[in-house]
């Protein structure tokens, strides 16, 4: 500890202080860690929270992403993947075309242990058929994971079959729903949220929409978008909030800091986000959000690289095998969708972790301490 005090820049003394004593950062102190340059040290910081939450333990699981249909009425400006109905690139699968593409995804690898379904908002499709591809995946496949419907979607299903969240939760669980993925966050701020997407949820909606799931006994990820039109002081924000909301529920599971990713944006004078930003925001994510258990490193967004050395600056976890995933690569994705189970192993391995495959909610399915696995 006194060798890594020794390393900070003299401003961040104090907030190293608060960390190994186990207190609580501020908005000021989250502001101070993104402003500084001292990258390694507050890596360091970070890893030192990490270890002491997770041990040497870092997770990856074996899951596969669906993204039933690309037609969205939304607007979002950060999002290259939405296609209007008449487009010649909109789609959209079948209930059995979604069964159809999971039952060769699990012949292909019988260790898949989550599904992840995402998609966008179409205008003609009504309350049964978002509750029905739930119900289809579940009646084919009893045991998976199914990891369902962003705040945004679930907001969506509820205003068209005229329920409350709560009532189409109820339904979603029953026709087999497990968890809910994280997307949708983006920027708490309302400034922010106007320019990249005015017609979204409120911060307020998506924070309401996890505390309901949460009490209604499902976890929840939580996700971030950074690197476009925000300051430092929105992503602090941001992460205040989710730790705020977190101290009502206890049921977020991780934190997903996501890179945007510029091509085919309406994002003006977009930019692709660096190794720098990229480390630093996983770190202060980890430093701030002292009521997550899990921060992951998306191995889609960051890249191999980023992402395996993210596991030394705060990230325990390397999301999953994925196997198709669109939208990062609608939007100029410089990582590729899939990834062999033993390649997450390697990287982690690498960085100085022990490899734990884990099923959605984190029980620990295999741990892989020994040499030749
Ligand atoms: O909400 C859209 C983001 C999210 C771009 O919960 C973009 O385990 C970068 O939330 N550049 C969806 N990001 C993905 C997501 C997710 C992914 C993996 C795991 C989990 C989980 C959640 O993707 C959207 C939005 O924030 N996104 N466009 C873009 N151009």
């Amino acid at each position: 500890m006194e060798q890594l005090i020794s390393l900070l820049d003299k401003e961040l003394i104090p907030i190293a202080e608060k960390v190994f004593n186990g207190e609580r950062l501020s908005f000021e102190d989250g502001l101070k860690l993104f402003e500084s340059s001292n990258l390694t040290a507050i890596g360091m910081l970070a890893n030192y929270v990490a270890e002491k939450k997770n041990g040497k333990f870092a997770y990856f699981n074996v899951n596969v992403h669906i993204t039933p249909t690309n037609i969205c009425i939304g607007t979002c400006k950060f999002c290259a993947f939405r296609k209007s109905k008449n487009d010649p690139d909109a789609y959209e699968l079948t209930t059995e075309e979604i069964v159809k593409k999971l039952k060769d995804y699990y012949s292909q690898n019988p260790n898949l242990t989550e599904v992840h379904i995402v998609g966008g908002l179409h205008p003609d499709w009504n309350y049964n058929r978002f509750i029905e591809i739930i119900r289809a995946v579940r009646e084919n496949f009893p045991d998976i994971h199914i990891k369902a419907y962003t705040a945004e979607e679930i907001k969506y299903i509820a205003e068209k079959g005229n329920k409350s969240v709560e009532e189409t939760l109820h339904e979603l669980i029953e026709a087999g729903l497990n968890s809910i993925p994280g997307g949708g966050g983006e920027i708490f701020n309302e400034r922010i949220r106007q320019k990249i997407c005015p017609e979204k949820i409120t911060a307020e909606e998506y924070l309401q929409i996890h505390k309901t799931a949460h009490r209604m006994g499902l976890k929840s990820n939580a996700t971030m978008l950074f690197g476009h039109v925000e300051t430092y002081a929105d992503r602090v924000d941001h992460l205040i909030r989710l730790r705020e909301a977190q101290d009502e529920t206890g049921g977020f599971q991780t934190f997903i800091p996501l890179a945007f990713h510029p091509l085919n944006t309406k994002i003006p004078n977009a930019n692709y986000t660096t190794g720098v930003d990229e480390l630093k925001t996983i770190a202060v994510s980890r430093l701030i959000l002292d009521n997550f258990p899990h921060i992951k490193a998306y191995w889609i967004m960051l890249g191999e690289k980023v992402a395996q050395i993210a596991l030394q600056f705060g990230a325990d976890d390397i999301d999953g095998t994925v196997t198709e995933e669109d939208i990062t690569q609608a939007a100029g994705a410089r990582a590729g969708q899939s990834i062999p189970k033993s390649r997450l192993i390697k990287l982690i391995k690498e960085a100085g972790k022990i490899p734990v495959e884990r099923d959605t909610i984190y029980n620990v399915l295999h741990i892989y301490n020994s040499e030749k696995q």
